[in-house]
Formats: C-alpha cells, structure tokens, sequence
C-alpha cells in the first residue's frame, strides 16, 4: 500500500512533465509542419510556374489574352491551386483566373511573397503566395504570382497535431509504465535490502562469507548505506547498552531475591580475618575505620544485602567495647544490616597464624613475586588452632543445620573440612583470593596436603580465574588421592564432591546517591592540586595499593624514573601519587620493602625534581574512601603495576569513579582484571621500557580515545560487579542444595522402603 502512495507521487510529476512538454512542443510543432509545407509550395509553385512560364513563352509576343487565360485556367485546375495572375515587371496585371481575387494587386503579391511566411487570409480561406519570374534569364521578366490553397496544410498540421499528441500520451504512458514496474521492483528491493540490514543480517553477512556460506547481499547501490547505518546502529546499541546495562543487572534486590527463592532465605555466615569495621581510640574517642582491604570492598555490600552474621578478627583497640556480651556488634554503624561477630585473638596466635603462615607463607607462596615463603611449625600449629577457632563460631552462630557460609581468603584453608565436619549438611563456600600457583610452586609447603583436604570441605570453591583453577586442580591430582571430573568441574575427595570454578570478584558499581556526593572531576582536580601544591598543567598519574611488595610499586617508579629520563619534556610536568595504605608493617619483609620504596623516591625526587616540583608523591598512610575517590576523579590515568593479583580491585575502583569517561587505565597483565579489562593499556610490569612507554601513551592520548576506552570499560565493570560474583556463587550453591535435598529424600525413601519390606 505505501509503496502505491509512494509511486502515485512519483507519476504525478511525471505526467504533468510530460504535459507540460506537450503544450511547449505543439505549437512548435505546428511552426514548423507550416514552414514544411510553405516550402513544399514555393517548390510546387515554381514548379508550375516553370510549366506555364514555358507555355506562355511559345505564346509570346503575339499570343492573345484569352490563349493565355485559357492556359492559365487550366492551371487552376489544380484543386490545391486558387488563382494565377500575370502580373508586368512594372507590377501591372496583365491579366489574372477567376478566383484570383480582385482585391489583390501585384505589387502586394510580391510584398507577402518575399516574407518568410506569404501567408494571405482571405474570406474563403487562407492563401500562400509564390511569386516566379515567368523568362528566368531576363531581369525585368513578367511575373507569375500563384495563390495556393493554405486549408488542406491546415488540416495536415491539425491531424499532425492529433497524431504528435496521441503519440506523447501514448508515449507517456509506456514511460510511466515503465517506470512503475522498475520502481516497484526497486522499492522492493531496498525494502529488503534496508529490512535485511535493520535486522543485522547484514552484520552477520561478511563471517558467513568468510566461512563460505551466505550468498544473501545487500545490492550493490546499498552497500555503502549498509556500512553506514551498521555503523550507527553499533553506536546506538553500544550507547543504550552502556546507558542502561544488561536487561536484568546484578544489584542487592535481584541478590536478595536469589537468596529468598533458591536459597529459601538461609542464614548467610561469613568468615574472613579481616572485620569491615574497624573501631579505633583517638584523642577525640572511639571512630570506626574501614581497612585497606580488597576482600572487605568486595564482600560489604553484599553483606548489607544478605543481612547475616559475619565473623572476623577484632583487630581493633577499641574493638571489644563496641560489641555486646555474645561479641556481636551491629554493623554498618548507620544502617545496622548485618551482624559482626569478633573472634580475639592472643598476640602468639595473631604472629603464628596471621603473620606467619598466612603472610609469610601462604601470601608469597600464592603469589609469583619472588619472595621466598617461610614455614614455621609453630605458626602452622596457630595456623590450625586459629581456623578450629574459627569454624567453632560458625557452628556456635549458625541456627540451623544448613546455613550457608562464605569463607574468604588463604586464611582459612582448613576452615570447610572443620565446619563440614560438624554440620555435614552446611553450603560451604570457599573464595580463595589470591592467585593458585602450578602444582611444583605448591609443592614446596610442607603442608600442602592438610591445606587442599581442608579446602576440598567446601562445597564450592571459588578462584578469580579459570587459569587458578587449572592450577588447583593439577595441584589436587598432584599431592591427593581424589577424583576429578574435568568436564563437570568437580573433584571428588573421599566422596564427597567439590565445585571448582572461576567467580571473577568485582565492586559495588556506584548508586546515584553515591555519585550525587561526589565532585565534580573539574572540582576534584583543584581541591588535589592544591592540597598537594601540584602546578597548573601537571599530568596527574595515581596509585593506590597496600603497601605490598606484590603491587610493583617499585617497578612503578622505575618506569616513571626511566619516563623522566626517556621523554625529558615531562620534566616538571608529570607527577606520580602514590597511595600507599600501611600493612602488615610487623613483618620484617614489609618493612624492608616500604624502607626501599621510600629511598627510591627520594632518589627520583632529588634527580629529578626542581623547587616545590617533586615526580613522586609517596602518601604511606591510610586514607578515607572518599579521598581516593577524589584522587581517582582528579587523575589523569591510575597506573596498576601488581607482579602478581588475584583480580584487582583498585582498577576496577578508578573505572567506577570516571563518569566522564576520561582517564587512561594502565593495567598489568599479571592482575586477573587484565582478563575482563583488555580496553586498559595492558602492560608486562617487569619491562620497564614497556610500562614507560604506557605513561608516555596516557599522558599524550586524546580524550576522544580515553572516552572509547573507558566507556567500555565502565560498561564491564558495571555490568560484571560484586553482586554477580555472589550471585552466581549463591545461585550454584542453591542447585546444588536443591540437588542434594532430591538425594537425601531419595535415600531416604529407598531407606524406609527396603525397611518396609524386611520382614
Ligand atoms: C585481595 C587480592 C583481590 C587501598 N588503600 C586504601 C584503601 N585501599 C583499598 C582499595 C581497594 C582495596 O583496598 C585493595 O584491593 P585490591 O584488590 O587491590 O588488593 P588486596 O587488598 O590485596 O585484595 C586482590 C582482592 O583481594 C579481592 O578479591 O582483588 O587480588 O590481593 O578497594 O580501595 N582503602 C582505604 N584507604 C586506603 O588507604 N579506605
């Protein structure tokens, strides 16, 4: 139908062209059909001019008037002929036919004669007039003046006429025709042709073609439309897409619905060695803090989402007189979600099980960053007293036989056999949040085979990425008798199976509320500057990391040493701020780190550094949550150099914190983020040349890349955040719960079937 309309509205300026071209050409046409047959006359007429001239010459000198008449009377006898006249060279009339008219006098016979058209309208009719010399050889030669009869040309330009104009309309008609049925057939084709790109045929097209299939194409003309509205398309979609996220995005409602129906509301219990909050003595009485800790920033909101009871450390000094007589304290202090349960413990236990087997054995031994592990039998001895002390909490917290516990971390290896032990029917799982190395790194604790039965308590166990898991589960064929099943991801330890999988960790992704508070990235940017007496013009780069030998600080200021060297235009113009929260200073590893750290700054800053101007800003302090936010939103890129990083959140953090989608992301490719974030520049932290170049690159790129980047690096971060990575834990979790409730009940009925029938 609309293609109907379309082509009506095509015909119509087309027949009325054609009209209009008709009503132009006609009297043209009649021009010169006229000039046709005034030519054809004179000829004609010197014709019969010619005959007569040559009979009126036999007559001469002496002929008589009525021979002539007669001669000329029979010339007349021509239907297309009027009259003849003989007219002197004086212009006398000699003598003239009957139907000569009287009026008509030589000497205006031969005025009209000469005209271009000698044309005569006469009551009977109109007249041409051709005037001819009757002796050619003689200048003052009578004349013949001829008079034809105009009506029957006329009546040929009248038919010529009707026939020019059936001929257009019929011509006019054959075009419109014509053109129609292209028109249609084209309409058509461009209807499917655009239908075919809308639909993104024409996007999957070129992989068919590559694989050989697909002979479907757009026709040619379209084909740099397609290009075109493909591209739009893309851009329309990624728009949308990074406006609204995926249709059902993971946040605390769709998390706490998860927990309502697959998990049918059971308790949630988490255990980690570090509390999220923190409640500390000052001079101005008791404040709580939150810790440096990328574990806290990942499992906090989902515990405000799950409500629950979480077990930790009291760490704090002024930890015991905020919690009541059960060692509960209701947590967030403002909105009161969940509880935190504190475990103390003695100064020998916190060395032994914390500092030393956690932090000195398993943290370097996870971690590829050259840091030699210490095993102390008297720590592994804390080691295990601290995690029975622990899953003895669990059982005492937990309120049904059930509950669902999230252990956190190489703290607690032992921790599921324990609680598995004393509630067998408990959803243990277990986040290892570090790295897993290969099976020969492993190898060398001596303890290696306690710790991978402690962890194969657990019901699922999870690791950032597949490439831990891989190494997890090589390790487990190495050191134990256990069954593996690669295609299910599950190992089997004294038949009881495990879930192994990769759960990439990730953060909260900002609410509007949050982001209503925070300034203005201009706004940010000044406050910075002047609280750090940075010059206008200064290219901000950011680090924020615990002080850890793991994060690559030290390659970090190797790399901007080697920038100021290698592109000396940076020289008083780029300046690196790094954040560097203190942990766990009591270890003498760390203290020798963060000693070196200090002494490599100041050997920059006195190189390189000018008056106020120094390269490297070292804030070896703990800094509140909306500093670094400050700090991430003023920056000009934020530069992640980890040897070794289980995932990485301060990456993720500073992706969050750009909703103006500027700043450059370096990121090292040994961080399990590098996986999910390849839009960073991703960089070998070991190749300073490599990491130098990467600072140069961040600091020269156009902001209309920078947005690219971090667009779509904000689309991941938003779209993959924690409440996906404790959704998809929860939701496994509850199939398998809901698979092992179908077992027990089938056991059991077999149990009371087989009893039924024993007599
Ligand atoms: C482990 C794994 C994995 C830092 N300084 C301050 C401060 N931070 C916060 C950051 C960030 C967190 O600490 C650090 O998180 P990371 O992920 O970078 O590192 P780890 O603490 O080593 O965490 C790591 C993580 O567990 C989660 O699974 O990603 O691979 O090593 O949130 O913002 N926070 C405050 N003040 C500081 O001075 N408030």
């Amino acid at each position: 139908m609309k293609s109907i309309h379309l082509q009506i509205r095509f015909l119509v300026p087309l027949l009325v062209t054609l009209t209009v071209a008709a009503l132009l050409a006609l009297p043209l046409l009649d021009r010169m059909t006229l000039r046709w047959f005034s030519r054809d006359l004179s000829a004609r007429g010197s014709m019969v001019a010619k005959t007569l001239s040559l009979a009126i010459s036999d007559i001469e000198p002496n002929a008589k008037l009525d021979r002539l008449r007669g001669l000329l009377e029979r010339g007349v006898l021509d239907e297309r002929l009027v009259g003849i006249a003989l007219c002197s060279a004086t212009n006398e009339q000699i003598l003239s036919t009957k139907g000569f008219p009287t009026s008509l006098t030589c000497q205006e016979a031969r005025t009209i004669a000469r005209q271009q058209d000698p044309r005569l309208e006469l009551a009977s009719g109109a007249v041409h007039i051709g005037d001819f010399p009757v002796n050619t050889q003689q200048a003052d030669s009578d004349r013949l003046v001829l008079l034809h009869d105009l009506s029957l040309p006329d009546r040929r330009s009248i038919d010529t006429r009707r026939y020019m104009i059936i001929f257009i309309t019929l011509l006019g008609l054959a075009v419109a025709g014509i053109t129609m049925v292209v028109a249609q057939l084209s309409w058509r084709g461009w209807v499917s042709g655009m239908r075919a790109i809308m639909r993104g045929e024409g996007l999957v097209r070129p992989l068919l073609q590559t694989g050989g299939g697909g002979t479907d194409s757009a026709p040619p003309e379209l084909q740099p439309l397609e290009v075109e509205i493909r591209q739009h398309l893309r851009e329309l979609e990624d728009n949308l897409y990074r406006e609204h996220g995926p249709l059902t995005p993971w946040d605390p409602e769709r998390l706490r619905g998860l927990l309502r129906t697959q998990l049918r509301g059971d308790q949630v219990i988490v255990v980690s060695n570090r509390e999220p909050y923190i409640h500390l003595r000052g001079a101005d009485g008791i404040h709580v803090s939150r810790p440096a800790s990328g574990l806290v920033t990942a499992v906090e909101p989902v515990m405000r989402a799950c409500s629950g009871t979480w077990i930790a450390h009291g760490s704090g000094n002024a930890d015991q007189e905020t919690v009541d007589e059960h060692d509960r304290v209701a947590v967030p202090p403002d909105t009161k979600d969940y509880v935190l349960r504190r475990i103390w413990l003695t100064k020998e236990e916190e060395e032994g099980y914390y500092q030393g087997f956690a932090n000195e054995g398993l943290w370097p031994l996870c971690h590829v960053a050259h840091v030699r592990p210490v095993f102390r039998e008297s720590d592994w001895a804390q080691y295990r007293a601290v995690n029975q002390r622990f899953a003895d909490a669990v059982v005492a917290e937990a309120r049904s036989d059930d509950p669902v516990v999230l252990v956190q971390d190489y703290h607690f290896a032992l921790l599921p056999a324990m609680v598995r032990e004393k509630l067998p029917n408990a959803t243990i799982i277990t986040f290892w949040h570090i790295p897993w190395p290969n099976p020969e790194s492993f190898g060398i604790c001596p303890w290696r085979r306690e710790l991978l039965q402690g962890m194969l308590g657990s019901t699922i166990l999870g690791f950032h990425t597949r490439f831990h898991c891989k190494n997890f589960t090589e390790t487990v064929d190495r050191y134990l008798e256990a069954r593996i099943e690669h295609e299910h991801s599950t190992i089997s330890y004294q038949g009881e199976p495990t879930l192994v999988q990769s759960y990439p960790i990730s953060i909260a992704w900002p609410t509007d509320e949050e982001r209503v508070a925070w300034p203005a990235p201009t706004e940010a940017r000044r406050a910075v500057f002047e609280r750090l007496g940075l010059a206008e013009g200064t290219c901000l780069a950011v680090g924020v990391d615990r002080f850890d030998y793991t994060k690559g600080i030290l390659e970090r200021l190797h790399a901007v040493e080697r920038l100021l060297e290698k592109y000396p235009q940076w020289q008083g113009r780029f300046v690196l701020v790094q954040v560097a929260a203190p942990t766990r200073s009591a270890l003498d590893e760390y203290r020798e780190f963060q000693d070196r750290i200090h002494r490599v700054t100041d050997r920059i800053n006195l190189q390189y550094g000018q008056g106020s101007y120094k390269p490297v800003l070292l804030l070896a302090e703990h800094h509140d949550h909306a500093a670094l936010m400050e700090l991430y939103r003023a920056a000009d890129m934020c530069v992640v150099t980890s040897l070794h990083d289980g995932m990485n959140l301060v990456c993720k953090e500073f992706i969050a914190a750009r909703d103006d989608e500027q700043g450059v992301l370096i990121l090292s490719r040994f961080a399990g983020a590098a996986r999910e974030l390849p839009e960073a520049l991703v960089i070998n932290p070991y190749h300073v040349e490599e990491t130098t170049d990467a600072l140069h690159r961040a600091a020269t790129m156009p902001p209309q890349e920078q947005r690219e980047r971090m667009a779509s690096l904000r689309m991941t971060v938003r779209e993959f955040n924690v409440y996906r990575w404790a959704g998809r834990m929860l939701a496994d979790a509850g199939q398998w719960r809901l698979r092992e409730r179908i077992t027990r009940r089938v056991q059991r009925r077999s149990r009371e079937g087989s009893e039924a029938t024993t007599p």
